[in-house]
């Protein structure tokens, strides 16, 4: 159902601070009739404010005045279209923070003929009027829910728009590409080529190869957002709740010497120098016939697959042989290729110096250039620094100039365009004709637009925009 306040017909008002009290609290109203509902309650100096006089962008003090009833002190900022976050009439309103003056201040916007906003109208009538695109509408939710300086910086890039232009860029390659082949449809009579193969092709490689380098850049603009997945795994009672405690420091997940204590996987998110990191504690890896325990150990193993890095915990006061073992079994799961293994050899407290006679041997028999191998005491929080630089340089950290997809719809569209694409380097190489190839092409065309929303239903565009927050 389109609602007719989404082609911007109707004033709306939503609060845009925190739900709660504050110090100040700020109403937003925007829409055609924001001047005129807004000057009928707002007075200074005990007259009403005469909004012919009124300057935009331009903070004005004065009292909200229902009838006879004063409600707050304010100050309100007048923004005009199309000068305004909106693009169209708007107003912010700065009141006290009591709940009560926030509700009473919407009531009665609401009885002077404003709508509450529905979840991020604003920045869609924002989009509606074009004062940005959709990956930066996009951006603006990320911007809001960064909790990082990595996950803020990749936000920032794309609501400056530094995705967009690499999307602008990318498809007026290929709509010259495309007209030049349509081109050639036109005389097909005559059979001429208008786009020269060779020519074509390489466009086409170069094209492709940036689309990839963008969808592949998700792993880990999804990791900065969300957190860089990082498992903890091994076998029961070698400390792993333990480390996940000494790591957030406090008592999240129960520690006990009773192996198969932890029998599900237990997230939290900590944020270190700048970057977020999700840390999993897994059910320890045993025989079990246990079942609630197996669906544990089952859940282990997705999480070791899904994770970007792997802390592989081995117990040190153990045979040697069985942990020699267990490391390899840990090995053994991981994708060297795509994941950074770090094995920590722990409880090294109860080892006196045998520790780094173990830490040599394990080094020797693992013969693996690629695996970081620390000793650590998670209870008495040892070598956790060390632990914590391995994580800090194990993290590829692009250059922040490039670009991170970090938002799966645009993932999503970028899989299809190159999915499209390789079906274009495909018939251009087998020479199949032309209407085919330019279909493709087209393909292409419509997922890349689809990102900054060029091509959009109205269906997409009410998902969007209903994940945002209202006020927003
Ligand atoms: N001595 C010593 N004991 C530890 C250390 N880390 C964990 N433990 C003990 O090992 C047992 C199992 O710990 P827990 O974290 O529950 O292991 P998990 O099953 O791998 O999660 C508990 O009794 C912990 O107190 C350590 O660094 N040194
Ligand atoms: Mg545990």
């Amino acid at each position: 159902m389109l609602n007719s306040g989404l082609l911007g017909n109707d004033t709306i008002c939503a609060i845009a601070t925190p739900h709660g009290m504050g110090a100040i609290a700020t109403i937003r109203i925007s829409g055609p009739q924001t001047f005129t509902v807004v000057s009928s309650l707002f007075q200074q100096h005990g007259h009403p404010f005469d909004a012919t006089k009124m300057v935009s962008h331009k903070a004005y003090h004065g009292f909200i005045v229902d009838g006879k009833t004063m409600l707050d002190e304010v100050l309100v900022t007048f923004f005009r279209a199309p000068h305004s976050f909106t693009g169209e009439d708007s107003v912010e309103i700065s009141v006290h923070g009591s709940v009560y003056i926030q509700q009473k201040l919407l009531q009665v916007l609401i009885a002077h003929g404003c709508r509450m906003a529905e979840a991020g109208e604003f920045t869609r009538r924002a989009f509606v009027n074009r004062k940005f695109d959709l990956a930066q509408a996009e951006a603006i939710a990320d911007l809001i829910s960064s909790e990082s300086e990595a996950a803020h910086r990749v936000a920032i890039n794309q609501l400056k728009g530094g995705f967009s232009k690499e999307l602008q860029v990318l498809r007026s390659k290929l709509l010259e590409m495309t007209s030049l082949m349509e081109l050639e449809l036109d005389f097909s009579e005559e059979d001429v080529e208008f786009a020269d193969r060779g020519q074509l092709m390489a466009l086409l490689h170069e094209t492709l190869s940036h689309v990839n380098q963008l969808k592949d850049s998700f792993r880990l603009g999804n990791a900065i957002k969300n957190g860089i997945p990082v498992a903890i795994v091994g076998q029961t009672n070698t400390g792993k709740s333990t480390l996940l405690n000494a790591l957030l420091g406090e008592e999240r997940a129960i520690v006990s010497d009773i192996a198969g204590t932890t029998r599900d996987t237990i997230e939290e998110t900590l944020n270190i120098e700048g970057l977020l990191y999700r840390f999993i504690d897994t059910a320890g890896l045993r025989e079990t016939d246990e079942t609630i325990e197996k669906i544990g150990i089952e859940r282990s193993y997705r999480k070791i697959h899904e994770a970007s890095i792997i802390i592989g915990m081995l117990d040190g006061t153990t045979a040697y042989e069985s942990m020699l073992s267990s490391a390899k079994e840990i090995v053994s799961r991981a994708d060297l290729a795509h994941q950074q293994l770090l094995l920590c050899i722990n409880k090294v407290d109860v080892l006196d110096d045998h520790g780094e006679a173990l830490l040599n041997q394990l080094r020797q028999d693992m013969d693996n250039d690629g695996i970081g191998i620390i000793c650590l005491s998670a209870k008495h929080r040892l070598g956790l620094n060390e632990l914590l630089d391995a994580l800090r340089t194990s993290q590829p950290l692009s250059h922040p100039d490039v670009t991170l997809v970090t938002n799966v719809r645009h993932y999503e569209a970028l899989v299809c365009a190159s999915e499209s694409l390789n079906h274009v380097q495909e018939g251009l190489e087998l020479n199949i004709p032309t209407d085919l190839i330019s279909q493709d092409l087209r393909e292409a065309l419509y997922y890349l637009g689809s990102i900054t929303g060029e091509i959009t239903t109205d269906e997409v565009l009410g998902t969007i925009f209903s994940r945002f927050c209202i006020g927003k």
